[in-house]
């Protein structure tokens, strides 16, 4: 754009000045180039998360030990796609081509959350997912739906309400493992063992190592830490373990009448940034899939296209 550096300057005064008055930014505002590229790389990688995270349940959904499991699980799955299909409307909105933000994910240039890169390798996970990830989910998200830019935070309220539903059958399925056999019951305890620090981990690194928290709580996008929703998670979900029976694998975990909330041991950020820079457990599997479930799918867009292209020749005509 050709303007003037006060006018710039003018301008984002008066968007800051939007948004510490708590009104949202719509798609058609201005807004500086920063705020859009942050929620677009945002959002976008919100919207691979719920995309990529439909991998290791779905994998689950054949074996699944009932009807009713099954039918729960598939809805569950079902409502991820619909996650990442609003988030990347919601990335359109800013401008950003959803084909584009898709092949970044392929490429390895996006990113998306360091969770899914890790196996589901028994029924006990599945619950587990469900009670300790979507719970980090919701965590995390409730909080976006204060988000200064409207159609995200719009998203997020329905999004929520289908996380916390997510969020009760994981913790319903584990209550039923734990009041199970022995077997069962040790097989929720690995999952436990497994999918706890990673969980931890979904909440991003600790606030002096993330680079982007002190502009985007400026901005409103984000209204809480990395550490302050991690530590709220910790808080929500120990008396929740008490509950099942399970013993959380931290040996310094610890409430503390001091500062009200539970001391926790330090998270180990090397297999954070290793995850996150593809050599997770999982990564080449993820990113293979969605590739192939693109190509494989690639005629189906060819015949929409072809068809709404025809439906519009007709209609000119
Ligand atoms: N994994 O400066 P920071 C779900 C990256 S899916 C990978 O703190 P920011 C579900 C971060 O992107 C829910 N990368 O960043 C689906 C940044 O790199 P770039 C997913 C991570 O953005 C299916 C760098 O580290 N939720 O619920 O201020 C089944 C430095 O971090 C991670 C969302 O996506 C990570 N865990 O804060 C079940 C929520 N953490 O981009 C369930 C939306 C950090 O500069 N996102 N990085 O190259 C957010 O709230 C924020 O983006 C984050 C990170 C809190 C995640």
């Amino acid at each position: 754009m050709n303007m003037k550096p006060m006018d710039l300057q003018e301008l984002e005064k008066r968007f800051q000045e939007k948004i510490d008055k708590e009104i949202k930014i719509e798609p058609n505002d201005w807004m500086p180039d920063e705020y859009r590229k942050t929620l677009i790389r945002q959002i976008s990688q919100h919207a691979h998360s719920e995309i990529v995270g439909m991998l290791p349940e779905g994998n689950w959904i054949t074996r699944a030990p009932n009807l009713r499991r099954k039918a729960v699980l598939l809805a569950k799955v079902q409502d991820e796609a619909g996650h990442g299909l609003y988030l990347y409307s919601s990335v359109e909105t800013l401008g950003a081509d959803r084909e584009a933000t898709i092949d970044d994910l392929h490429s390895g240039k996006a990113k998306y959350s360091s969770i899914f890169n890790y196996p589901a390798v028994t029924w006990a996970d599945i619950g587990t997912i469900g009670w300790l990830v979507d719970g980090a989910a919701i965590m995390n998200q409730v909080a976006l739906c204060r988000c200064s830019y409207g159609p995200y935070a719009r998203g997020m309220v329905k999004i929520c309400k289908e996380e916390s539903f997510h969020q009760r059958q994981g913790f319903e399925s584990l209550v039923t493992l734990c009041n199970g056999t022995p077997t069962q019951k040790a097989m929720a305890q690995d999952a436990m063992n497994r999918f706890w620090w990673p969980s931890l981990m979904m909440f991003g690194p600790s606030d002096d190592e993330s680079p982007n928290s002190a502009q985007s709580m400026k901005w409103k996008i984000k209204r809480f830490s990395n550490d302050e929703l991690r530590q709220s998670f910790v808080d929500a979900t120990v008396p929740q373990a008490e509950i099942l029976g399970l013993t959380i694998p931290d040996p310094n975990l610890k409430w503390n009448e001091e500062t009200g909330h539970y001391d926790f041991s330090p998270i180990n950020w090397d297999e954070f940034w290793q995850v996150v820079k593809g050599n997770g457990p999982c990564n080449k599997e993820r990113i293979e899939a969605r590739t192939k479930a693109k190509e494989e799918g690639m005629w189906v867009r060819e015949a929409a296209m072809a068809y709404a292209e025809k439906r519009a020749l007709k209609k000119t005509a």
